[in-house]
């Protein structure tokens, strides 16, 4: 049956199982968006930038595990993608991009609106390609996202001149893909598991650093089994956060930057490091000739180029986590390692960081205490970069996975309010927060518009310091305060959300918080919490850039704890 290439485009969507495509429409795209109208399935959301679209496809990915779609027009549209695209990237989230082309009679010839999107995203897809005939489109939406979402998940970009959403073409979905050369290992080397194996057995003070790999392989039950039958404390990633509960006996929490005190010391004090779906990023290990100096290696990961990358491993394991940690588990022995467990729990008491200070002060990290109490910690946080997302990371607490959205690799301010508004589409019962940086929050604020338009209930709260936080802190600690272009003005975010329709509140001291939040829970649609926050406050502890892990910066001003520590199972 002949079809447009814009017919064939949507027919393969929708083959592919897509319900929801975010996007902003232009000249290169227009055949295609005249087409949607005959394609009901596809819901497709307006952003109002395209940056928003790709934040929102990964947002959407992340938590629903599937892929994420976006659709922009060649030139700007296409270029406003990158950033999006590069975050999708850096943090392993399956994304297929389609942007339109100029028509292909004006390729290379820098006519309006053409940019080479293909050269500038080779570095940042998985894969990319322009379809230059209609005929070829089902196969290369198939292969997208065939790409995209096997493997070490990622994004894929397809560009498509004008003219080939107009020509017409047969329409065959190809029942499977066929790429040389492009052959994801799932299951490891037998060899590889029984060294593995035998360095976990032999292990007195084993530590299991678990990353977004456990995630998106759904590796959950299989990494408990390892923990609960060996008894080895796991520490989690930023991005790992969820995949281990964090109220289990054996979670110690983060480790890295802006780890747990206690996450870190134990990495420092280990003698093999079991690292799951996680790559040694700098922000994980801080001096990597400094991280865990006694410790042997097993490096878990689906992508044979991350072992080895940052840190010598004694064990390369190559296969997705599950299918790993299921055969590993059966050559791994039950056994106790008590001692071990104790004296990091004893560090746990000693520096336990999870303190919020007693004082009438409006701290972030009381708000965000109060936000997890009041959603029974069941909401889906999802946060920008900075102080905020560490806060979030570090007070409100994860037992399940994806419940903790951010952007880990690229840190990208702005993140959060398109990526919640991904999540609350694609979890529409959930309550989804973003809770924001002010700084952040106006480099995406356009996308409240979004949020109204399609009636989209994210809650959001704007952690509203007057500073680019983190930055002014790092200014604070290693440029002797000398606040250069961190101090920030804004605008009346009251105002603001009522100029888009959206209602809002300010909460300045600490009554009125839970009043706040329970009445935007209550609230149907979004709504927005402006909470003016003690303005220099800082997140603990910290290891300074280029230490060693182990080197742990404590909060000065925090003796006494107001709160109890979290629950354990
Ligand atoms: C797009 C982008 N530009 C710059 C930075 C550098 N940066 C990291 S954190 C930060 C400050 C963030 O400020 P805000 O959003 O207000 O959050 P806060 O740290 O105050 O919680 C900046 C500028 C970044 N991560 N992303």
């Amino acid at each position: 049956m002949k079809m447009t290439g814009a017919q064939i485009l949507c027919e393969s969507l929708v083959r592919e199982g897509v319900e929801v495509v975010f996007g902003f429409p232009g000249g290169a795209v227009l055949p295609l968006y005249d087409t949607l109208p005959q394609y009901p399935q596809l819901r497709h959301i307006l952003v109002r930038h395209e940056q928003g679209a790709a934040h929102a496809a990964d947002g959407y990915a992340r938590v629903t595990g599937k892929v994420g779609v976006c659709f922009a027009t060649s030139g700007p549209g296409a270029t406003n993608l990158v950033t999006g695209i590069a975050n999708a990237h850096l943090d392993s989230i399956p994304m297929v991009a389609i942007t339109g082309q100029v028509a292909r009679q004006y390729i290379g010839k820098d006519g309006f609106q053409e940019v080479d999107i293909i050269g500038i995203t080779v570095p940042i897809t998985k894969h990319n390609s322009m379809v230059y005939k209609a005929d070829d489109l089902a196969k290369a939406v198939k292969e997208a996202f065939h790409i995209a979402r096997t493997g070490r998940p990622g994004p894929v970009l397809i560009d498509i001149p004008k003219d080939v959403f107009e020509e017409q073409a047969n329409f065959n979905y190809p029942a499977q893909v066929n790429l040389t050369g492009y052959h994801p290992v799932m299951e490891a080397d037998p060899l590889q598991l029984e060294k593995a194996a035998k360095l976990i057995n032999e292990a007195k003070r084993p530590v299991i650093i678990a990353g977004h790999g456990v995630i998106i392989s759904g590796a959950y039950k299989d990494l408990r089994e390892l923990a609960e039958k060996s008894q080895i404390p796991v520490v989690n990633t930023l991005l790992g956060i969820g995949c281990f509960p964090e109220s289990h006996v054996l979670s110690f929490g983060m480790l890295g930057m802006h780890g747990m005190a206690y996450a870190n010391m134990a990495v420092d004090a280990s003698d093999l490091i079991i690292a799951i779906g996680m790559r040694f990023d700098d922000r994980a290990t801080s001096n990597v000739s400094g991280f865990a100096r006694g410790a042997y290696v097993i490096h878990i990961d689906i992508d044979p180029a991350e072992i080895g990358k940052n840190l010598k491993v004694t064990v390369p394991v190559v296969g997705d986590a599950q299918a790993v940690l299921e055969e590993l588990n059966k050559k791994v022995e039950s056994q106790s390692r008590i001692d071990w467990v104790q004296q990091i729990e004893q560090w746990r008491q000693l520096y336990p960081t999870t303190r919020v200070r007693e004082t009438e002060d409006l701290l972030p990290q009381y708000v965000i205490r109060q936000i997890y109490e009041v959603t029974e910690g069941k909401a889906t946080i999802v946060t920008g970069v900075g102080q905020h997302q560490m806060w979030s990371a570090h007070h409100y607490w994860y037992d399940k996975p994806n419940s903790f959205v951010s952007s880990g690799g690229l840190g990208t301010m702005g993140f959060e309010l398109p990526a919640a508004i991904g999540a609350k589409v694609g979890l529409p019962d959930d309550i989804v927060w973003a809770i924001c940086g002010d700084g952040g929050f106006q480099m995406t604020i356009q996308e409240l518009g979004t949020m109204v338009q399609d009636n989209i209930g994210v809650k959001i709260a704007i952690m509203n310091n007057g500073y680019l936080g983190m930055v002014r802190q790092w200014q604070e600690l290693f440029y002797k305060g000398r606040y250069v272009a961190t101090p920030l003005s804004n605008p009346d975010f009251i105002k603001v959300a009522e100029a888009y329709g959206i209602p809002a509140v300010r909460v300045e001291s600490k009554m009125e918080v839970i009043p706040a939040i329970k009445t935007a829970i209550d609230t149907p649609g979004p709504f927005l919490i402006d909470f003016r926050i003690e303005p220099e406050e800082n997140v603990y502890p910290m290891v300074a850039p280029g230490t060693n892990i182990g080197e742990i910066i404590k909060d000065p001003k925090c003796d006494d704890i107001a709160l109890p520590g979290k629950q354990r199972l």
